[in-house]
């Protein structure tokens, strides 16, 4: 039975990563006097890898082109604290962004968070960026009210093993005291829905540009969004073709 469910923050709950992460991050290399830039296209290979400081290393090493000389001669405790002060600036600057209020939340998702609080249904984050992000999010968005009816957070700081590892999700579920079988989680990349089916969870999928041509074939249901009630969604894989959004009747059956 349907007793809770988990989102996902970036990509999910808002579309983050392309106008919010990606120029907050290349403002923070500006601030530390780098020249890295991150296209719009580059962010895309580089999303394959969770958390902003483990994107920031993923680049040096897989990309020592466009890195340059910047981190050369750093040991490897040099590095990880350049790269967690380039980080918490980054931080800073995307809060400051959220403030802005530019980033919606996506389709659907504000109908679904009160239809499953009306109805009683337990509600949870699971998301690999970090607490002060969520804050941000929903402060400009829904507003903290409804970040109050979330009743575990689980983020970077709870679990420093990102997706695909299941950790966030397993935190998220020792909290609400419930066993997979009764929760559903909401993802948008292949890394999240490995980490919430490494946890046992039933996953609904909402795709975006970034991760529309990854492999979904392992989730419950996948749909462009969750849609509303005049923006109706588009089923991606096989089942429950004919419906138009997303809701707390269909998230039940699935798990059924
Ligand atoms: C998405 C991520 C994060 C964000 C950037 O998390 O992988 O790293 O891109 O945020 P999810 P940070 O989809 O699990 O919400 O810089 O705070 O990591
Ligand atoms: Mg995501």
């Amino acid at each position: 039975m349907m007793k809770a469910v988990i989102f996902d923050v970036d990509g999910t709950l808002a579309d983050t990563e392309r106008d919010g992460h990606r120029p907050a991050f290349n403002q923070a290399f500006q601030a530390f006097n780098l020249n890295w830039h991150w296209s719009v296209e580059l962010y895309g290979d580089l999303l394959k890898v969770t958390g902003g400081q483990e994107r920031m290393y993923y680049f040096i090493q897989q990309y020592p082109e466009l890195a340059g000389k910047a981190t050369d001669g750093m040991n490897e405790t040099e590095l990880s604290d350049f790269l967690s002060n380039i980080h918490q600036t980054k931080t800073r600057l995307y809060t400051d962004m959220m403030a802005q209020g530019h980033i919606p939340l996506r389709t659907g998702i504000e109908r679904l968070i009160n239809e499953l609080h009306a109805k009683g249904l337990r509600l949870a984050i699971a998301t690999t960026t970090s607490t002060r992000n969520i804050t941000a999010l929903f402060e400009h968005t829904v507003g903290l009210d409804v970040l109050n009816w979330f009743e575990v957070i689980g983020a970077a700081e709870q679990a420093p093993i990102k997706k695909p590892a299941p950790d966030v999700y397993f935190y998220v579920l020792q909290q609400l005291n419930l066993s997979p079988q009764d929760c559903i989680a909401l993802e948008d990349s292949a890394n999240g829905l490995k980490a919430a089916k490494a946890a046992g969870l039933t996953t609904v999928i909402t795709t975006n540009a970034y991760t529309a041509q990854e492999d979904f074939s392992a989730a419950d249901l996948v749909v462009d969004h969750l849609g509303d009630p005049n923006v109706p969604c588009h089923v991606l894989s096989n089942q429950f073709k004919a419906i138009n959004r997303v809701d707390a009747k269909l998230l039940s059956q699935l798990i059924q």
